[in-house]
């Protein structure tokens, strides 16, 4: 595996990371999922700020401070709706993962965590999205020194043992 490349299963909202990313939606003001773990560990001082961002577009990132987690920045990021729209959502969720690591390089996060976005509630193939991961975040790296290291956090065991098979490879 790729030395700048971790993988672990569990819950996110527990990393002490310079940066984890939230699968939110375009609201930015919660939900369920990851998202609503985020924003039940971070407290209420995350909503509120969140309230002045004028929400996200899918495939954009916007980044506020981790509140109460253990990580220091939240980077919200807003996966695409599988099946649904004008059905770019291989394009969007690579968009996901660049801008999101764009703004870990600008804040000089070091490390940084994803969830497996879009894979829930938004039904995204788990392999697809799986692969498309990986290889924006091998692109990213290879061009750029920070973030140092990444971390894929899985939460369902099917997911976990996707990024294991592919990983390996
Ligand atoms: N830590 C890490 N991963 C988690 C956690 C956790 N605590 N909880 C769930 N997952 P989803 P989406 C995994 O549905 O598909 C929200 O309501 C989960 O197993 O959270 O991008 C938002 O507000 C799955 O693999 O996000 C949006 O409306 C992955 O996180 C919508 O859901 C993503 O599942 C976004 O849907």
């Amino acid at each position: 595996m790729e030395t700048r490349i971790e993988l672990i299963q569990g819950d996110i909202t527990k990393l002490k990371v310079d940066a984890i990313v939230n699968a939110a939606n375009p609201s930015l003001l919660g939900g369920g999922g990851v998202d609503g773990a985020i924003h039940k560990a971070a407290g209420p001082g995350l909503v509120e700020v969140c309230r002045l961002l004028g929400g996200c577009k899918t495939g954009e990132a916007k980044i506020t401070k981790g509140y109460k987690l253990p990580a220091q920045f939240i980077i919200h990021t807003v996966g695409p709706v599988w099946g649904v729209g004008d059905r770019h959502e291989e394009e969007l969720l690579a968009s996901c993962y660049r801008k999101s690591l764009a703004h870990a390089t600008v804040h000089d996060c070091k490390t940084i965590a994803f969830p497996n976005i879009s894979t829930g509630v938004y039904h995204f193939p788990k392999e697809l999205a799986a692969s498309i991961a990986i290889r924006e975040v091998k692109n990213y790296l290879s061009a750029n020194a920070i973030p140092e290291k990444v971390s894929f956090v899985c939460f369902d065991d099917e997911n976990f043992m996707i990024y294991q098979q592919l990983l390996d490879q």
